[in-house]
């Protein structure tokens, strides 16, 4: 499919997205929120892809909504429509693709940037990089699914402060707050990066996908319920073709060659 507004590449069962307004930092307008979600519905169905990258060209990562586009729309026009019809979905599908999902925060993140970014599995950023919460800034409620992942990934009152003071935080603040995985020089994030998704892309991709789900949900679990949804998913991963040969690698000390299956 040909997109206007991002790159993908597949190379080495790594799918990278590269968010591509770069002029406005990436921004999303309508086309670029539409070529993002279809972007990963095409990466999730595609077997070839085992692990997912997101990126931004240029200098940021993501602005979050295009100021220009949101001071253009006609008046009367659905805050929650718009939301429910762009930003929605793709925080959704990021969490429930059973496969892992990397952001590779190359410049500023703030907004829905911001929310993309913290949607995502892992996150690693660049020592240039910055987020900032930017919706207080523009007298707006969190969306993206902020106010939901911020106090679980940094608690409440640092969560609150950080939105709303709105005050950039830089790399090593994000590091510190738990907001990030690892902090890279600029220039050697994107191999850091890549290093890691190839360990992922060549890892039990089932196995993985299911870890995922079970991680997700157990924030809405007992711990009765999560054992129960455990054996569960036990049962799924103890079918696959990839917990077979990891048996077999181990028993034949070799090291074991993951086909995702
Ligand atoms: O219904 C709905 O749509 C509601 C949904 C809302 C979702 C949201 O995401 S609301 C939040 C929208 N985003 C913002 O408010 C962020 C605004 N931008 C910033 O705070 C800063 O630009 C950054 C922290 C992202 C980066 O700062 P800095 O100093 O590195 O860059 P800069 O100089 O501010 O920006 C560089 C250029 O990008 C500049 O254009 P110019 O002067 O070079 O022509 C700037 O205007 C442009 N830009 C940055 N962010 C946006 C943008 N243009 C349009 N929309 C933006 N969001």
């Amino acid at each position: 499919m040909a997109y206007q507004t991002i790159l993908v590449d597949t190379q080495d069962n790594i799918t990278t997205i590269t968010l591509n307004r770069p002029e406005v930092l990436n921004a999303f307008n309508n086309e670029m929120a539409a070529e993002v979600l279809a972007a990963l519905k095409q990466a999730e169905r595609d077997s070839a892809t085992r692990c997912l990258v997101l990126t931004g060209a240029g200098r940021g990562f993501c602005a979050g909504q295009d100021l220009e586009v949101l001071r253009a729309r006609p008046e009367g026009v659905s805050f929650r429509e718009h939301l429910l019809r762009t930003y929605n979905p793709i925080i959704s599908r990021l969490r429930t693709m059973e496969k892992p999902v990397i952001a590779q925060i190359n410049g500023a993140a703030a907004g829905a940037g911001f929310g993309l970014a913290l949607a995502c599995d892992l996150r690693y950023m660049a020592a240039s990089a910055k987020f900032r919460f930017a919706f207080s800034g523009i007298g707006l409620a969190p969306d993206s699914g902020t106010s939901y992942f911020l106090p679980r990934l940094i608690g409440y009152a640092r969560a609150f402060e950080l939105a709303a003071t709105n005050l950039p935080v830089a790399a090593n603040a994000a590091l510190e707050l738990g907001l990030v995985e690892s902090v890279f020089p600029d220039e050697t994030l994107a191999a850091e990066v890549r290093t890691i998704a190839a360990r992922l892309a060549h890892g039990p991709t089932r196995a993985i996908g299911l870890l995922k789900r079970a991680m997700n949900k157990s924030f809405e679990l007992s711990l009765d319920e999560a054992l129960d949804y455990e054996a569960h998913l036990q049962e799924i991963a103890g079918q696959t073709a990839d917990h077979h040969e990891g048996v077999a690698a181990f028993l034949e000390k070799r090291t074991p060659v993951f086909l995702g299956k």
